[in-house]
């Protein structure tokens, strides 16, 4: 077992606090200035969007842009920080308001599938062949504005079509079941392995679990996890919060359940997660209300939470629990793991 994990976060995460319903509440930080806060928050993992990488992509030329991921790698190595991966981001643009790979029209689609290919390029200049694939837009708001059907056989057409453009690249699907779409065409992990292996190579393509996103879709995000482990699919996962099913509130790890933290925890380390070199990625959001200073609280919060609790999940007393199990005593074994977790077992 790992005693040890690895951490990463994305940019996005140190945030300005603006909501659907007001403007930024802080200043923004440089790319620089983020980079410089990783390792002093314990985070040596970084998670990009392409234009996290290259901003204003799309006034860039192409080599251009491979010139400024080349400096952003070279920002990353003075620090010792690695790139997790490379997401486009295929939900801002104009050309993507119905969707990527499912847009209606044919000359957006092609702009997403060029997009994705740019976002590969990119990702291979900051040193990794791994690319999230959020499928933000990939579904309706109401059923009878696109194919169902069709639309999932487009979105396996875009993978294929990024798989065969780099035999290195590996695809992590993440799925959502809404927002911002109603609803998305591929909103649970099952759905996401499934097209995994309709793929032109299965053993390139896996899963990224948030939590949050289990929750919206109204299932266990440890069952989650367990699911793309059965697969060997489990290739990064999200950790944050959320208090039932509201917009995505990417909350701080453990802040509303403890015990589905608890949960998340163990099944990662009773499989091992993390030996292949998989990151804990935090995909945690600040309140709008916390001052400038604590931009980055709930980056250490949420990771140090996450090593409290393994010390409680690698502290349970396996034969107690085992005990109970051969019982079928399950009440004692909730009661046991209640009082474990509150620090009176
Ligand atoms: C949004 C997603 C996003 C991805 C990367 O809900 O979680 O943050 O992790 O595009
Ligand atoms: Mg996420």
């Amino acid at each position: 077992m790992p005693t040890e994990y690895r951490f990463s976060f994305g940019p996005w995460n140190i945030s300005e606090g603006a909501d659907p319903f007001g403007p930024e509440v802080r200043t923004p930080y440089s790319m620089q200035e983020k980079f410089d806060m990783y390792k002093p928050l314990g985070f040596e993992g970084v998670q990009f969007h392409d234009d996290d990488v290259v901003e204003d992509i799309e006034e860039h030329a192409p080599e251009a842009a491979l010139a400024r991921a080349r400096e952003v790698k070279k920002m990353l190595d003075d620090r010792q920080l690695v790139a997790e991966f490379v997401a486009p981001r295929l939900w801002f643009d104009p050309r993507t308001v119905d969707g990527g790979f499912t847009s209606n029209s044919a000359e957006h689609r092609q702009y997403a599938l060029d997009r994705c290919l740019r976002a590969i390029d990119i990702a291979r200049e900051v040193g990794t062949p791994n690319i999230v694939m959020w499928l933000a837009r990939e579904g309706s708001y109401i059923r009878e504005s696109k194919n169902a059907r069709l639309a999932v056989d487009r979105i396996r057409e875009g993978i294929d079509r990024m798989l065969e453009y780099d035999g290195e690249v590996r695809i992590w699907i993440e799925p959502k079941p809404n927002e911002p779409v109603d609803s998305a065409y591929i909103p649970t992990i099952g759905h996401a392995l499934a097209l995994a292996y309709q793929t032109v190579d299965p053993s390139r393509v896996s899963g990224l679990i948030e939590t949050a996103h289990s929750l919206l879709a109204g299932l266990d995000p440890s069952d989650d996890m367990a699911f793309a482990l059965a697969h060997n699919k489990l290739s990064s996962v999200h950790l944050n919060d959320q208090g039932g099913l509201k917009f995505d509130q990417d909350k701080c790890f453990g802040s509303f359940n403890l015990r589905s933290a608890f949960n998340q925890i163990r099944v990662l380390e009773e499989n091992n997660y993390g030996a292949a070199g998989e990151f804990v990625g935090l995909d945690v959001k600040v309140m709008r209300t916390q001052q400038q200073a604590g931009s980055t609280d709930h980056l250490l919060a949420s990771r140090r939470t996450f090593e409290r609790i393994l010390e409680k999940v690698r502290s349970i007393d396996k034969n107690i629990e085992q005990q109970f199990i051969d019982n079928r005593d399950y009440e004692a074994l909730d009661q046991y793991i209640l009082n474990h977790l509150m620090g009176c077992a």
